[in-house]
């Protein structure tokens, strides 16, 4: 007998737009996937993963039982264990057991220090939330990192300098109220495809103009009024070269100037050496579209500036933001509707994880951990004692597997996360993992990861569990349950508890902190009751509709847009820039800039899409290649190349199109058997400690299709 049909609303587990998703259930499977025409996200759209994307809860390689490895591993010789016959299978007893043991051991003997997590941006706020509080408070470890830390870290760390906040100023569909508005760094179609549809309708039913400024020709070029084919770094002279136009021209906004900024007369000499001349030596940008641009932006009543990561992740990456901050705040465009600095965030719920606490310099809601006040007021919340909270900044997702040697990193525990597909110079990434000493590993399979963990702990999917999201534009949402757990899988915030109780137990501190909860919107208020922007955010308010924080009292209505009357830091600082080259730049033996990122259909480390049906609408690792590069090089569309950096080399084949301006290819990294991430350079920008993803450099030649297996140059050839 069929269990009777039920539809269950809840929000997507893939991107930043956090689309409202209705789960029609029946038997508990989900056999369609609607949205309402009334959702205030998406209005009733949704994209292919939205709607399609969702059938790796039922792949037959996911794991629903607690694993443990069979041969205890050594530090320095740790292997990859993809192999059914390498694990055997545990009760949660068991393998909670053995996971607080082995991590209170190496605490007890090494220190916090020895001790690190990766939270996940896939999780929900309270699973997050309460991660990092165990490490926190049990660990007295601040070395909690996510993966925002390759994503908009130097988005966020550039906002906090100048606004004082990072999230998105605006709500992503008020762009149909923009006059002007500015994508840059930013495939919206592909990688945040609903806010898309919003630019589309902008452009095309409500007149606005749109500017692009980008490597790579993007869908959107086909709605530009102007189209900026910038090359890969060259942010900060491009951006400059307008502040540059639109202070010579005086179409800058000296009324907000005065009012509500500070710096101005020092970043304004800084941009007179950004002459359109220069910009267009640099960036290979025509001088006029700059200055057309520049006029474009700041004469209209209202501009906004939408990005993603082709500007934080870059060495400098910083300044890139900041280039485009100081846009904002020379013409006033920001702090009213249809305005705004808006970088679009990626995950499901990476603006809720960092809002949670999921960072090693912050404790929930931003509050600095090296801050005297702040530590004692998360230790009353806690119930340690007064001095426990360890003060010093932890270490991030790039620093943390760089710390693994004797003396510093033992312990990692992996909560959703896939370094090993994700972090830059894999084969670095890689010695690294074999050489820690223990390793938990938190998710739905084992991933590239997972497969160096010691213990394996199976998660619940988000269609099995509930808890709240927030997305790009700060909306906290319900994610709902629709059925119950595969197997015996469980609930992150469940599992968490469970091990925290125990390693509470083994450290003799008992009551530290908080372990019992019976729904997770318990953990919410609690997390409500220290961080304001989040206080009056309360499940029954949320039922039907989001809100967007700050939340700050219960009878809140949310809040669409920001800086209305003033910035969190009080005035928006501008700030002077330099140009910085790329830490690599093309020459002879590495001609081309390769540049990394995505395809519609899967998502970063394909954990989940090439667990889906979304792996046979885009089967194989492509490199998009400009037609008369590939002409020079003899390469044929479809046909193999080898792909070599200082750092590695890969095998996949080629995609000859337009959309790749010469001299820059493009590969997505989502495929294990050709992973970019073998050729990407780990350096990072000093100040936001995130990767240069989109400009290493590379050489190309033709290869053979007996190349294209044989090439994977990591045990990753298998999955679980
Ligand atoms: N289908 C799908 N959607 C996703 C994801 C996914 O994996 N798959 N991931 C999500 C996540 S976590 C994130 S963070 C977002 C990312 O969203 P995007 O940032 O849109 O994703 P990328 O594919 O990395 O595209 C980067 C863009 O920056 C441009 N670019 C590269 N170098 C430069 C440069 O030097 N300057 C400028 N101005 N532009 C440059 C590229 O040409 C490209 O258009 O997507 C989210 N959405
Ligand atoms: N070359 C290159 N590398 C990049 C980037 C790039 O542009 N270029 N972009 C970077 C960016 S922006 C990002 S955000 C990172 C992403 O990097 P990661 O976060 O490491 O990658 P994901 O593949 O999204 O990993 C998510 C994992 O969470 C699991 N998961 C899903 N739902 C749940 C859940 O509810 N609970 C638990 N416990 N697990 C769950 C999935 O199965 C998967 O294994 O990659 C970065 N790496
Ligand atoms: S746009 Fe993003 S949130 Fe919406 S359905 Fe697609 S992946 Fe999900
Ligand atoms: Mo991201």
């Amino acid at each position: 007998m069929l269990k009777a049909e039920k539809i269950v609303s809840t929000t997507c587990p893939y991107c930043g737009v956090g689309c409202n998703l209705q789960l029609h259930i029946q038997d508990d499977f989900i056999y369609r996937v609607t949205s309402p025409f009334d959702s205030v996200v998406n209005h009733g759209n949704l994209c292919v993963k939205g709607r399609f994307g969702y059938d790796y809860i039922y792949n037959k390689q996911r794991v629903t039982t607690p694993l443990i490895r069979k041969t205890r591993q050594v530090a320095g010789s740790r292997t990859q264990a993809f192999d059914r016959s390498e694990w055997r299978e545990a009760n949660w007893d068991e393998a909670l057991d053995y996971a607080a043991d082995r991590l209170v051991e190496i605490y007890q003997r090494d220190g916090s220090k020895a001790m690190a997590v990766y939270c996940c941006a896939k999780a929900t706020n309270e699973d997050n939330y309460l991660l990092q509080k165990m490490y926190r408070a049990l660990f007295r470890s601040n070395n909690v990192d996510h993966c925002t830390r390759l994503c908009h870290a130097a988005s966020v760390v550039a906002l906090q300098m100048a606004v004082g906040s990072a999230a998105m100023s605006n709500t992503a569909a008020e762009v149909v109220e923009s006059d002007v508005f500015m994508l840059t760094g930013s495939n919206v179609s592909e990688n945040h495809p609903i806010i898309a549809l919003q630019m589309k309708k902008a452009v095309q039913k409500h007149g606005a103009k749109l500017i692009v400024v980008d490597p790579r020709r993007i869908e959107m070029v086909n709605y530009a009024a102007l189209y900026l084919p910038i090359k890969p770094g060259s942010d900060v002279p491009v951006f400059s070269a307008m502040a540059h136009v639109i202070l010579k021209e005086n179409l800058h906004n000296p009324q907000f100037i005065a009012e509500r900024t500070e710096n101005f007369e020092a970043f304004a000499a800084s941009m007179e050496k950004f002459t359109p001349e220069y910009a267009e030596a640099i960036s290979g940008v025509d001088r006029q579209l700059i200055i057309d641009a520049a006029r474009m932006y700041a004469t209209a009543g209202k501009s906004a500036i939408y990005w993603a990561l082709g500007i934080p992740e870059s060495t400098h990456g910083t300044a890139n933001a900041l280039s485009l901050i100081n846009l904002a705040l020379l013409t006033g465009q920001i702090g009213r509707r249809g305005t705004g600095l808006n970088p679009l965030r990626g995950q499901n719920n990476v603006q809720g994880a960092s809002d949670s606490g999921a960072m090693p310099w912050h404790y929930p809601g931003y509050q600095t951990v090296d801050n005297e006040q702040n530590a004692q007021r998360w230790e009353k919340t806690w119930n340690i004692e007064p001095g426990g909270l360890n003060r010093q900044r932890g270490l991030t997702t790039t620093e943390i597997l760089s710390a693994v040697h004797p003396g510093g990193v033992q312990a990692l525990y992996i909560m959703g996360e896939n370094p090993m597909m994700s972090e830059p110079n894999l084969n670095h990434t890689r010695k690294k993992m074999e050489e820690l000493e223990f390793v938990v590993a938190q998710d739905l399979f084992i991933n590239e990861s997972g497969a160096f963990a010691d213990v394996f702990l199976p998660a619940a999917a988000f269609a099995e569990k509930d808890g709240t999201f927030t997305n790009t534009d700060r909306r906290v949402q319900r994610v709902r349950q629709a059925f119950p757990p595969r197997g015996n899988a469980r609930a992150d915030w469940q599992i968490i508890c469970d091990i925290a109780k125990r390693i509470e137990k083994r450290l003799g501190r008992p009551n530290t902190a908080f372990w019992d909860y019976s729904h997770p919107s318990e953990i919410l208020a609690e997390m409500g009751g220290n961080v304001p922007d989040y206080a009056g955010v309360r499940y029954a308010n949320i039922e039907k509709v989001g809100l967007q924080t700050p939340v700050p009292t219960e009878d809140h209505p949310g809040t669409p847009y920001l800086y209305t009357k003033d910035f969190p830091r009080g005035r928006g600082k501008f700030h002077p820039l330099e140009y910085v080259p790329n830490a690599e730049m093309p020459d002879d033996e590495y001609p081309f800039v390769l540049s990394t990122g995505r395809v519609l259909e899967h998502w970063h480390g394909g954990t989940m899409t090439r667990h889906s049906w979304m792996d046979d609408l885009f089967p194989e690792a492509l490199m998009e290649i400009n037609p008369a590069d590939a002409a020079n090089l003899a390469i044929r569309d479809g046909g193999p190349v080898r792909v070599t950096s200082r750092r590695g080399s890969i095998v996949l084949r080629a995609k000859v199109t337009p959309k790749a301006n010469p001299g820059v290819v493009f590969i997505p990294f989502h495929f294990w058997e050709a992973a970019a991430n073998i050729l990407t350079t780990d350096a990072v920008d000093p100040q936001a400690k995130i990767p240069e993803y989109k400009a290493g450099v590379v050489r190309i030649a033709p290869a053979f299709d007996e190349e294209m297996t044989a090439a994977v140059p990591m045990q990753i050839r298998g999955r679980y």
